[in-house]
């Protein structure tokens, strides 16, 4: 210990020295010297500044995303997609509990891998964000309005959503595979059967029309392990490219049996020509059972409707759809440079970086250079769609990203390390480490046409010892690189919320004038809605009491409730009618089953609560709303089952004043 808060004075003092000097002593420490005070500043946003790019980084276990500002890594929110949310009463209020529902129940959690801005001409356009849950397969779209999950769609025959959610050109499609291939439709069947058995397929989403996310049609394709996919541009525009592994289709020890094959494959997929084998009517309807949720924008309560069938093509019914590229080994990523000719793979356990050429693979199509068929899908040669390969390029290769100059920039896992190579020589030109095993990497708009390029994110798995300690469990980190000169330069490095798998960034000034500000009371088409404090009311139908409540600053109305009895279920129907950004008011009341609710000015929220005891209840705004806050508060008073204390609900002593009265 003495020593360690040593060399935290050292660093303190070298920093406040602003001198670039290496500090060898502990490895962690010598990244953050490099630049000293220079990169800090380059960091640096002043109070009342805005940061240059919203960042959306997956929260992997938690299912959530995190929204942090670039460069100065601040985390702004906290958005739960696949989770419910205290914080403000996402997935507890009846109005989105619809959105967790799924052909397996009710399943607030979600393992959110990988995001995907929406985008337009190849360009991320700063409308919607969409993220995959892997467990439960489902992909969810986010609006960059309202920073708020919009609609989830659960994904039939899929397990382990993990490929997932990709996005084409003008995001006519978010894409998804199956990491887990299993039987399809799933049925009783022995485990060893799984060659036989087992399939993957792949699922094009349409995505274009918010509220309406479907699936167009699934693919099924060969049991291996589908893992990761970009979309095609340029000479690839048309096509999807999917990492697989465990073409070995083994279904024990995968950690050995899945290793054995020198090459597996990239699949490419020409979803071109699917549609037009749809259109052919090569497809066929088979029963599934999946659930489609969104929230209504109206009436800001969600919808989950449930789906029975979908539509199915294989490979072998419409020629021309799939191909094969033996990549080196077990491959992780599959992306495609924003010229869309260069398809890159991560082979995890390969000793190269292998870069296949659109024009190469489509002409190799052409000209039938095949080395065999697997179940109807022609594999075509390596040296026929290979443009090249980046030798020694470190250990471990996970997933690429560009900066639209004409370089590269390989994530290491094993060597912890980001690889900056050139397009077309495949010569390393950079290497700096990350600390420590780096998973993702993002550029901003690194999957785009347009890379925005300048900054690097590495969001690693371990941070050891790179922050004050938290028990078992260490913070993760991500790690903001300048990647504007030659050299790629360490900057910053920041703890994230989850573990971040991939990322998004965006300039902020594609977002933040979109913005809403809040809802339009006189749109507000919630079944219990009111506009104006005289239309609360209480009502009882049977065990259930319906309260319609209206909170403005700095009180509600009603806020004396009476007649309420032990065992009723009572329903706080909540309307926040302020008409201003900013003032959203909470509801919380003594013995909440659940959580508290925060409710949007214009909007109405619905908080459940049965009362198990007599007594009196107090309720009040959770939110800091104005200095007479502390005052925003009310009581409700529950009687034995039975009692003849008549229902009421005043303010100030007084029942709602109906149209016409005062
Ligand atoms: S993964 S660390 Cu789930 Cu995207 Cu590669
Ligand atoms: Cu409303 Cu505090």
């Amino acid at each position: 210990m003495p020593s360690l808060s040593r060399n935290r004075l050292i660093l303190g003092a070298a920093l406040l020295g602003a001198v670039g000097i290496g500090y060898a002593c502990a490895g962690n420490r010598t990244s953050s010297l490099a630049g000293g005070a220079g990169n800090a500043q380059r960091t640096y946003v002043a109070p009342g500044e805005y940061d240059e790019l919203y960042a959306f980084l997956s929260g992997g276990f938690s299912g959530q995303v995190g929204v942090y500002g670039i460069p100065s890594g601040r985390l702004l929110k906290v958005i739960p997609v696949f989770s419910q949310n205290a914080e403000n009463g996402w997935g507890y209020s009846e109005e989105t509990k619809p959105m967790l529902e799924t052909s397996y129940g009710f399943i607030p959690w979600d393992d959110l891998h990988h995001t995907a801005l929406s985008q337009t001409n190849g360009e991320d356009d700063g409308r919607w964000l969409f993220v995959n849950g892997n467990n439960t397969p489902r992909v969810a779209r986010v609006d960059l309005t309202t920073f708020e999950t919009s609609e989830i769609l659960e994904i039939p025959n899929a397990a382990g959503n993990h490929a997932s959610p990709f996005v084409t050109e003008n995001t006519e499609y978010i894409v998804s595979s199956t990491r887990f291939s299993i039987p399809v439709p799933n049925r009783d069947v022995p485990i060893a059967e799984y060659k036989a058995q087992f399939r993957g397929q792949i699922s094009f989403i349409t995505a274009n029309q918010p509220g309406k996310m479907d699936i167009a049609f699934q693919l099924i394709v060969p049991g291996f392990n589908y893992d990761l996919a970009r979309a095609g541009k340029g000479p690839s525009a048309g096509w999807m490219f999917f990492s697989s592994y465990n073409t070995e289709q083994a279904n024990t020890l995968l950690e050995v049996n899945a290793s054995q094959n020198d090459k597996d494959y990239i699949a490419a997929v020409n979803y071109r020509a699917a549609e037009a084998c749809v259109r052919q009517g090569k497809g066929r309807r088979a029963q599934v059972d999946y659930r489609h949720n969104h929230m209504d924008e109206f009436t800001r309560t969600a919808i989950s409707e449930r789906k029975t069938s979908v539509l199915q093509i294989t490979p072998a019914d419409c020629p021309g759809v799939m191909y094969f590229l033996p990549t080196p080994k077990s491959p992780h990523g599959a992306d495609v440079d924003p010229t869309g000719e260069y398809i890159v793979a991560g082979g995890k356990l390969a000793s190269v970086i292998p870069v296949h050429s659109a024009t190469k693979m489509l002409a190799a199509i052409e000209a039938k250079e095949f080395e065999g068929e697997l179940e109807g899908i022609p594999v075509l040669k390596y040296n026929a769609t290979l443009a090249g390969e980046v030798k020694e390029p470190g250990l471990g290769p996970l997933h690429t990203e560009f900066d639209g100059q004409g370089y590269a920039y390989t994530s290491m896992f094993l060597s912890s390390e980001i690889v900056k190579w050139k397009l077309g020589t495949w010569e390393v030109v950079d290497r700096q480490p990350t600390y420590y095993s780096v998973g993702h990497l993002m550029i901003p708009g690194g999957g785009t046409r347009k890379p925005y390029g300048r900054y690097a994110l590495a969001m690693n798995k371990i941070t050891k010892d790179r922050y004050l300690p938290t028990g078992p469990e260490l913070a993760h980190s991500a790690q903001l690189y300048d990647i504007s000169g030659e050299r790629m330069e360490l900057l910053l490095d920041f703890p994230t919320h989850g573990e971040p798998h991939y990322a998004n960034a965006i300039e902020a000034s594609k977002v933040r004038e979109n913005q809403k500000r809040f809802y339009a009371l006189a749109e507000n088409r919630h079944a219990r809605v009111i506009r104006a404090e005289r239309e609360s009311g209480i009502e009882r139908r049977g065990n259930v009491v319906h309260v319609r409540m209206a909170s403005i600053r700095s009180h509600f109305t009603p806020d004396n409730i009476e007649g309420v009895q032990v065992g009723d279920t009572v329903l706080f129907h909540v309307t926040n009618l302020e008409q201003d950004w900013d003032v959203p008011h909470g509801f919380a009341i003594l013995g909440a089953q659940n959580a508290e609710l925060l409710i949007m000015p214009g909007e109405t929220r619905t908080l459940r609560w049965v009362p198990l005891k007599v007594g009196v209840y107090p309720f009040y705004c959770t939110d800091f709303c104005s200095a007479l806050h502390q005052e925003m508060q009310g009581y409700v008073r529950v009687s034995a089952r039975g009692s003849n204390v008549a229902l009421s609900a005043t303010t100030n002593n007084r029942a709602p004043q109906r149209a016409g009265g005062n």
